[in-house]
């Protein structure tokens, strides 16, 4: 089994509930065990467009599929939450990327992990830090403590039972 780190993010149809609906499906992937959700966040949007907030979250999840079988799987569960691809940075109904898988390093046409971006995304940081262990290695970028010094939390804001 590995350890996998899921970011999920949401900014149209009721973004609450996309991703509490979300959460609850992650528990149901094949081969894989719900560890942990984090609380809910509100984030400005990052981007040039102009949109909504979106609400923004990482699980955990202990799985046997490979990464791009768990891309897969998220990308099923995107579909059904009927995500259109819209312009790039635009607004989404869902989207589920994978963060970190165990402690690989991995690059090719569908997937890099660990996320490129996250490092400086206080949307992914700060509800990983919640969630993960104190001491998580990211690998390539370093400790997510030493990450978490650069980003600042740019009105990010916990949510509690909305
Ligand atoms: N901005 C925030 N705050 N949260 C997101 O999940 C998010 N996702 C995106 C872009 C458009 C980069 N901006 C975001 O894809």
């Amino acid at each position: 089994m590995s350890l996998a780190y899921i970011a999920l993010g949401s900014n149209l149809a009721d973004p609450l509930q996309q991703v509490r609906q979300a959460c609850q499906e992650l528990a149901g992937l094949p081969e894989s065990e719900l560890i942990t959700c984090s609380s809910l966040y509100r984030s400005r949007p990052m981007g040039p467009v102009e949109q909504p907030d979106y609400i923004n979250a990482v699980a955990c999840i202990d799985t046997r599929l490979s990464p791009h079988a768990l891309l897969d799987e998220l990308q099923a569960i995107e579909h059904a939450h009927q995500r259109v691809r819209q312009q790039r940075w635009g607004p989404r109904t869902l989207d589920l990327d994978v963060l970190l898988y165990a402690d690989e390093v991995l690059r090719d046409a569908d997937l890099t992990i660990p996320h490129p971006g996250m490092a400086q995304r206080a949307f992914v940081l700060y509800p990983l830090q919640e969630i993960a262990p104190d001491d998580l290695m990211i690998p390539g970028l370093g400790l997510l403590n030493e990450l978490l010094c650069h980003v600042t939390r740019d009105g990010l804001e916990v949510l509690n039972d909305e």
